[in-house]
């Protein structure tokens, strides 16, 4: 926050010089001082003196306003220009990209539209390592098809291995070679997606593929498969275009940090985006730097999943690591802190179906219902702070629920706003 402090700085050596000619010495306050030097002598003096003083008083006034005016004028345009650097952190699959996409579809001026052609293959390549996964886990728990035609469906589904994984590394926008070279191919990729559908279709309206869907854990499913596998028909039309909801729901692993400008109610902030794998965490210290805010992204719908990179990790116990890695982190001691509990709407299903919080986290006593089971998760992430003063504004979010993050934005961009003036000596 370098240049804020510069402000700061500067804003709190004018008054001294001015109230040595006789203005109010407090920043901000210019109210010509009472006690004068020549105190005592009263509006009808008209001695020379006096008229001199006087006339300096207003001139000293007039130079006072001038100057301040320059440093509010100066103030605002270097706010303008570097805009408030907020940095999106947290664990992959937490929904960061998800909320830029929000933002975008709120505060950018084309909306979804510069990706929607792009997200058509997202899309498809979605759905179809949906279907993959669930009958990998059909075979894998031993699960019978209903219908005995359907194991030729089957067996197509699970041919596609190879070919997917060449298929699935995907991020749009990608400078990297090594990994743009794996979606160059389009019309093949669709092509395979249309060979697909009826082999899809079958097997997700098969019961066997229904019980795999519902019973079987561990499936390395995404959140939104169901989504995708019961909009195939549309998904499929040769005229398919994404709709925003699609593009909120598809998944793309980020692969490299990207920056973004928005314009939010007369604030530009500048949003980074980064890749929340492991491997990727060492390409975030370059942007530590100067940053305002940070939005930390957590998965609560996490707690019973073992971590992607670790299978003997918790997802929501390495989360909190990382979350106290970050927010006690040396550079981010002035930087306000947004924590979102995200995907909530997967974790109260979880709650609903019977899933209990305490059997993956043992300390837990408490009730299974969603208010008693998200307040000892808060609780367990705000400990993580060393500094007990911190200030960490947390939200229980649904990202992919464009009403609610419209209401979670403008409260943040309000917390922001106010954070900033404060600490630039603004309020
Ligand atoms: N149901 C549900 N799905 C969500 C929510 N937030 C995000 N998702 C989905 O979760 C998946 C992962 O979200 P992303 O935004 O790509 O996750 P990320 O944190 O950017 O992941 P990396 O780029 O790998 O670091 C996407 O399919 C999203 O649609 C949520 O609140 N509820
Ligand atoms: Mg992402």
């Amino acid at each position: 926050m370098e240049p804020t402090a510069g402000i700061g700085g500067a804003s709190g050596a004018i008054p001294i010089g001015i109230s040595s000619i006789g203005v109010g010495s407090s920043p901000g306050s210019l109210s010509i001082n009472a006690a004068q030097p020549h105190s005592g002598s009263s509006s009808s003096n008209t001695s020379p003196v006096t008229l001199v003083s006087r006339a300096e008083q207003r001139k000293a006034k007039a130079v006072s306003d001038a100057i301040d005016k320059a440093l509010r004028l100066d103030r605002e345009r270097l706010q303008k220009e570097r805009g408030a650097k907020l940095l999106i952190l947290g664990p992959s699959e937490t929904g960061k990209t998800t909320v830029l996409k929000q933002l975008k579809l709120m505060y950018g001026r084309k909306g979804l539209d510069v990706e929607r052609q792009t997200y058509r293959r997202v899309v498809h390549l979605n759905t179809m390592k949906a279907m993959q996964a669930l009958s990998y886990g059909l075979q894998r728990a031993n699960i019978p098809l209903e219908h005995a035609e359907n194991i030729a469906h089957l067996e197509t589904v699970m041919r596609l291995e190879g070919t997917l994984k060449r298929y699935s590394v995907t991020s749009i926008g990608l400078a990297n070679p090594a990994i743009s070279r794996k979606i160059t191919d389009a019309k093949a990729e669709t092509d395979m997606f249309l060979e697909m559908v009826p082999a899809i279709k079958a097997l997700w309206a098969d019961n066997g593929i229904q019980q795999t869907f519902r019973t079987v854990t561990n499936l390395n499913l995404q959140d939104t498969a169901k989504y995708f596998l019961e909009s195939v028909d549309r998904v499929a039309d040769l005229n398919y275009i994404p709709t925003d909801d699609d593009i909120l729901q598809a998944r793309v692993r980020t692969l490299a940090v990207s920056e973004h400008v928005f314009n939010i109610d007369g604030v530009t902030y500048r949003i980074f985006d980064v890749g929340g794998q492991r491997s990727l965490r060492k390409y975030w210290a370059p942007y530590f730097d100067d940053v305002n805010a940070i939005i930390f992204m957590v998965a609560l719908s996490a707690y019973d999943q073992p971590c992607e990179e670790d299978e003997r990790l918790n997802r929501l116990e390495e989360c909190m690591a990382l979350f106290n890695s970050i927010a006690n982190h040396k550079l981010f001691e002035v930087t306000s802190f947004l924590l979102f509990l995200n995907k909530i709407d997967i974790f109260q299903r979880k709650l609903e179906a019977g899933s209990l919080v305490m059997r993956y986290f043992p300390d837990y006593r408490g009730p299974n219902d969603y208010p008693s089971t998200t307040m000892y998760f808060q609780y367990r992430f705000l400990q993580q702070c060393k500094d007990t003063a911190k200030q960490v504004y947390t939200h229980f979010t649904h990202a992919t629920d464009t009403n609610q993050m419209r209401v979670i934005v403008i409260a943040v961009n309000t917390i922001v706003q106010r954070l900033n003036l404060q600490n630039s000596g603004l309020m």
